[in-house]
């Protein structure tokens, strides 16, 4: 026989297994056996058929009212557990889309600003119709020296300005390169005119202080034709300039010089503004060294097996380390050969980025 008591006591149950329920499969169970077929509510309200009509008048609205109470906290647990379980997966798999991009393997390391200031001024004189040629860094004396008119007794011959190498058993003695122009004299050799060819690599002199370190790089270009001339220099030099440093136009300066294999030989300036920490080629109203050049020797000529009555050409010299400093505003030379990552981490170049004219080399 149902009496109140015992309907509250079953009430009290059901809702504490409700409230206990920790997932939605365990409040599934809870519901069966509370309000399935023959859960504990279902079988109450059954036993209503078997009442009179007093006992239901009394038993009929409590029991309905208990379950719709039940049913009214199953469904409000069941809410909360699902939005928890939502709660807990938006936590668990959370993402940060602000998040820079990890870069892969192929991307941590870095490409030394040298590299690619030689990767920019290969990509430049490829467009003009150049062509690359690298040598050894060990040379003769010959190619080094003797080739390019240097005479006997020069002081770029003499220990205290180039690294000789041990003499060998036959009096020779090798050097490491003072210049790239020996890679230069191999193409004159190896090849006919028209040469257009850059050559660039590292050298070598006896020289260490704030602006000078014992190895340093250097491109040398060359072209020989039967009428190159000082003109055609002077427009690849500008066509060049503007091209690396990225400016309109640029304007130069030259100056007569001296240098063994070239006559007449020249330096020349560029035209630029010097602010304390930035120099800025093409405007203001500084000049600024740059590089060296001239008409290449007829000494010179008939030492790499070209007659100088039918051939000429011109050739210039520039060091790479100081004007990759100057555009990419690197302000102590040593720096670039102390191999410190993290002095390369903030000047290094991504090793995808190739400079290309078509992308304005360095954007
Ligand atoms: C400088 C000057 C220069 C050359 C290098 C050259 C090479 C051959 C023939 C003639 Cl095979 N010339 N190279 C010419 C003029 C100047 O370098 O100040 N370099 C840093």
């Amino acid at each position: 026989m149902t009496d109140l008591a015992s309907l509250s006591a079953l009430e009290a149950d059901v809702l504490a297994a409700v409230a206990g329920a920790a997932d939605e499969a365990a409040l599934e169970s809870v519901r069966v056996a509370a309000l399935g077929k023959k859960g504990s509510v279902s079988e109450k309200l059954k036993t209503l058929g078997t009442m009179s009509p007093d006992e239901r008048k009394t038993f009929g609205p409590a029991l309905n009212a208990l379950r719709d109470r039940v049913a009214g906290a199953l469904a409000d647990r069941k809410t909360a557990l699902a939005d928890a379980a939502l709660e807990a997966r938006l936590a668990s798999e959370r993402l940060d889309v602000s998040l820079p991009v990890r870069e892969s393997a192929l991307e941590t390391g870095r490409i030394h600003p040298v590299s690619q200031v030689m990767e920019e001024i290969a990509a430049i004189f490829s467009a003009m119709g150049f062509s690359i040629a690298e040598g050894p860094d060990i040379e003769t004396d010959e190619l080094n020296f003797t080739a390019l008119n240097f005479p006997v007794g020069h002081p770029a011959r003499e220990m205290h300005d180039t690294f000789f190498l041990p003499e060998k058993a036959n009096g020779e003695r090798l050097l490491l390169r003072t210049h790239t122009s020996p890679v230069q004299v191999r193409a004159m050799r190896a090849g006919t005119p028209p040469i257009r060819v850059i050559c660039p690599g590292r050298t070598y002199r006896f020289d260490m202080d704030q602006t000078h370190t014992p190895m340093f790089h250097q491109v040398e270009g060359l072209v020989i034709d039967e009428s190159a001339h000082m003109g055609h220099l002077k427009w690849v030099l500008e066509e060049f300039l503007k091209t690396f440093f990225e400016v309109p136009s640029v304007e130069l300066r030259f100056r007569p010089s001296f240098f063994p294999f070239t006559e007449p030989s020249m330096e020349v300036d560029v035209r630029c503004r010097k602010l304390p920490n930035e120099v800025r080629i093409g405007e203001g109203d500084d000049w600024l060294e740059i590089l060296g050049c001239g008409m290449v020797h007829p000494n010179v000529l008939r030492n790499c097996g070209l007659d100088p009555d039918k051939h000429q050409g011109f050739a210039w010299g520039m060091g790479i380390d100081r004007i990759a400093m100057l555009k990419y505003g690197m302000p102590d030379l040593r720096d670039l050969f102390a191999a410190d990552a993290r002095w390369l981490s903030h000047y290094g170049f991504r090793p995808l980025d190739f400079p290309t004219l078509a992308a304005g080399l360095s954007s």
